[in-house]
């Protein structure tokens, strides 16, 4: 549906109609047809804290999916109400780290001798039950801005990391920022009895990686830097730390969401680049400064938009808008005290971080 003038003016109305009672957030990943009603834009914890920034709005319309909500509900006071305009938006990536499976890994790190030492460090996409796990268990969150941050304070509070969910987060920061090898890092599977390891190896690792990663970043591949390389002269290939490692070694430069965003904005114009991440937003910056005579392309071309985040339509933000314009609360997400609690211990250390 892109952009049915019908339903254009009705998210209008229903939106003016809550005024500043609705506050809309939309992640970078949107579609162009949601994003035009975003109050505010940015990647997961940027949007988590503008909306804390907000307490008079009763609701927050999340255009962004299942983790970024429940994150948004942590940080904001229980007054304002979190919507997710489809509840079908979940991530592939937090969805590989279950409660159940990380309670387990505890368990088998604890029989090896090895969970004493270990300090957990989840990044901000993963449930909130794991960030909970986290904060239970003395550790901090990080995103992909503070990562390297988040690393080091970890190495001070003890001599062994468990990092979940992204293993390709935790790899490319050991290894390209903290100077560790390929072989400081070990990946616990969770659907093999033990990880896959032993307990020498879990005693052994400085880094246990959980086995988890982005079904859209994880996708672009070594081929697709060499090609584009060969495709067009002088390109520089910039690419997300969700990317396999041997992609990020490959790249010119790697960074977060927003240090993509920046990097672009500042590039001269006549200026190449081949970007690796989320193709709305991909699309987006190439339109964007198209006209600055930078030329934006997509890093590999049979690598998709992020599903679940293109779960968020217009029609269903229509939909959550009309609804709340109409006195009904839909689709809410809410995260139980218990869990909010420990969750925001971690996400609290996360913001201490030198
Ligand atoms: O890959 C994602 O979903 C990212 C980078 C989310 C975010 O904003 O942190
Ligand atoms: Fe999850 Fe990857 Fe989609 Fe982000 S882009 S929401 S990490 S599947």
């Amino acid at each position: 549906s892109p952009s049915d003038p019908d339903l254009v003016a009705r998210a209008r109305a229903a939106k003016e109609k809550l005024g500043d009672r609705v506050f809309v957030l939309g992640h970078h990943y949107q579609r162009d047809e949601v994003i035009q009603f975003a109050d505010v834009t940015g990647d997961s914890f940027k949007l988590a804290r503008q909306a804390a920034a907000r307490p008079d709005a009763e609701y927050i319309v999340f255009c962004g999916v299942h983790f970024m909500a429940e994150s948004a509900d942590i940080l904001t006071s229980d007054a304002q109400q979190v919507v997710l305009p489809d509840l079908a938006a979940g991530c592939s990536m937090a969805d590989m780290a279950t409660a159940e499976q990380v309670a387990e890994c505890w368990d088998v790190l604890t029989e090896a001798g090895a969970a004493e030492g270990t300090v957990p460090v989840s990044y901000m996409n993963s449930s909130a039950d794991i960030k909970a796990f986290t904060g239970r268990h003395g550790g901090t969150i990080c995103t992909s801005s503070n990562a390297k941050r988040a690393l080091e304070w970890a190495f001070g509070e003890g001599r062994r990391v468990l990092f979940l969910p992204d293993q390709h987060l935790g790899r490319n920061t050991a290894v390209r920022d903290l100077g560790m090898t390929l072989e400081d890092c070990v990946v616990y599977n969770p659907h093999k009895p033990h990880g896959g390891l032993t307990p020498r190896q879990l005693r052994d690792a400085r880094m246990i990686l959980w086995r988890g990663h982005c079904s859209v970043h994880g996708r672009f591949s070594l081929d697709s830097v060499n090609e584009v390389r060969e495709r067009i002269p002088g390109v520089t290939v910039l690419v997300h730390p969700e990317c396999k490692h041997e992609v990020v070694s490959a790249a010119d430069q790697v960074g977060s969401t927003e240090y993509i965003i920046k990097t672009l904005e500042a590039a001269p114009p006549g200026s190449k680049w081949a970007v690796g991440t989320e193709l709305n937003l991909v699309k987006r910056l190439a339109g964007r400064f198209a006209a600055d005579g930078k030329e934006i392309v997509f890093l590999d071309r049979t690598v998709c938009f992020c599903s679940t985040m293109n779960r968020i339509d217009l029609p269903h933000l229509v939909w959550a808008l009309e609804s709340l314009a109409g006195g009904t609360v839909v689709n809410r997400i809410q995260v139980d005290a218990e869990t909010e609690r420990y969750a925001k211990l971690a996400l609290e250390r996360m913001l201490a971080l030198p």
